[in-house]
């Protein structure tokens, strides 16, 4: 069989899932949605935006003159506190379960500048927002109910980012959400099995292979990895085993740092636009022991052939499985070039 051309699928060890890649594809004619090209200058201070500095937001609180990281709880948060932890199962047929779910949710500005994202700001401020994290994720693991924090950033409206202002969101919750506990329940069976970490052993077979590594430093390795579901998805991983940001050494977080400005900079060259994403931190559970988990990022951007055509997830997508036509080693391909020529 021949990747590169034949169609075939792959499959994802992290969540035990496939994707259906369809190489042949690609010089397909488009005549569907174009998405408006976002507007590209921004002021350093918006005075109708709720995140910028001394602005009051929409639930009526006023944010401070802060002039680095802030974090405030949302305003419309998802989740509460004060649930309670029952679980109803109507008529206990197992057909009509539901189950009291807490938690909190905060929202995180990056900098006090509007017109900022995380490719344009400077190495020791995205430094700031990676120790804001790493305490966010510690004081959120300590607070009882809590078994994982998600941090995650939408960015541009294609991802449905309310605002522009460079902000991430995190949720910590009482129970493990879908995406990370397939992970979990994948990433122990694997440790088990083969007495190793799945994530560790997958960078050595990548180190060897060479084709689908975008970028990287001692700390951390980009990739397109070999089941990437969205046309330039890419995975951040940790080369050093470990769990969690608070496990990151001094190094690491200016490793981090610079690895994510990187990747989201070459994000922005390859249609020349701010390149919408979904991008959220995997990290181990906040309750427990977990030697099997490896600390990962993984970005989401639905652009596919412009800055105007995503790609959508519908048809075969919803109701089958998951499909692609640029393989992931041509996307690794067109970023890693990006890379170089964008010092
Ligand atoms: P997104 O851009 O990823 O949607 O994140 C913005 C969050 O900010 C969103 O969850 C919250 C929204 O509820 N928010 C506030 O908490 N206060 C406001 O004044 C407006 C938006
Ligand atoms: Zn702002």
């Amino acid at each position: 069989m021949d990747l590169t051309e034949q169609s075939h699928r792959r499959l994802n060890p992290l969540t035990d899932e496939w994707v259906l890649v369809s190489p042949h594809r690609t010089q397909r004619p488009w005549q569907g949605a174009v998405e408006a090209v976002p507007a590209v200058a921004r002021p350093q201070y918006d005075p109708t935006c709720y995140l910028c500095p001394g602005n009051p937001r929409a639930g009526g609180v006023r944010n401070p003159q802060y002039t680095s990281t802030y974090i405030f709880e949302n305003d419309f948060a998802a989740l509460k506190k004060d649930v309670p932890a029952s679980t109803i199962d109507v008529q206990h047929k197992g057909l009509l379960v539901a189950e009291g779910e807490s938690g909190i949710c905060r929202v995180m500005c990056f900098s006090p500048r509007h017109d900022l994202t995380l490719s344009s700001m400077e190495q020791p401020a995205i430094e700031e927002v990676v120790r804001t994290w790493t305490s966010q994720f510690s004081e959120l693991a300590r607070t009882p109910g809590v078994s994982h924090v998600q941090i995650f950033e939408n960015r541009g409206e294609m991802m449905g980012a309310s605002n522009p202002h460079p902000h991430c969101q995190i949720w910590a919750t009482k129970s493990i959400p879908q995406a990370p506990a397939r992970e979990l329940f994948s990433q122990q069976n694997y440790f088990k099995s083969h007495d190793s970490c799945l994530l560790c052993d997958y960078l050595k077979l990548e180190a060897g292979e060479q084709k689908r590594i975008i970028c990287e430093n001692e700390g951390f390795v980009v990739l397109v990895p070999f089941w990437a579901v969205w046309p330039f998805e890419v995975l951040v991983c940790s080369r050093r085993h470990f769990g969690a940001l608070p496990e990151l050494n001094g190094s690491e977080v200016s490793q981090l740092a610079a690895i994510l400005k990187q990747i989201v900079s070459t994000y922005d060259r390859i249609f020349e636009v701010p390149f919408p994403y979904s991008m959220g931190f995997h990290q181990s559970p906040t309750t427990g022991a977990h030697p099997e988990w490896h600390f990962h990022a993984h970005f989401y951007p639905p652009l596919l052939r412009s800055a105007t055509v995503r790609k959508f997830m519908v048809g075969f997508e919803m109701l089958g499985t998951p499909q692609r036509d640029i393989t992931p080693e041509l996307a690794a391909e067109r970023l890693r070039s990006l890379v170089a020529n964008g010092k």
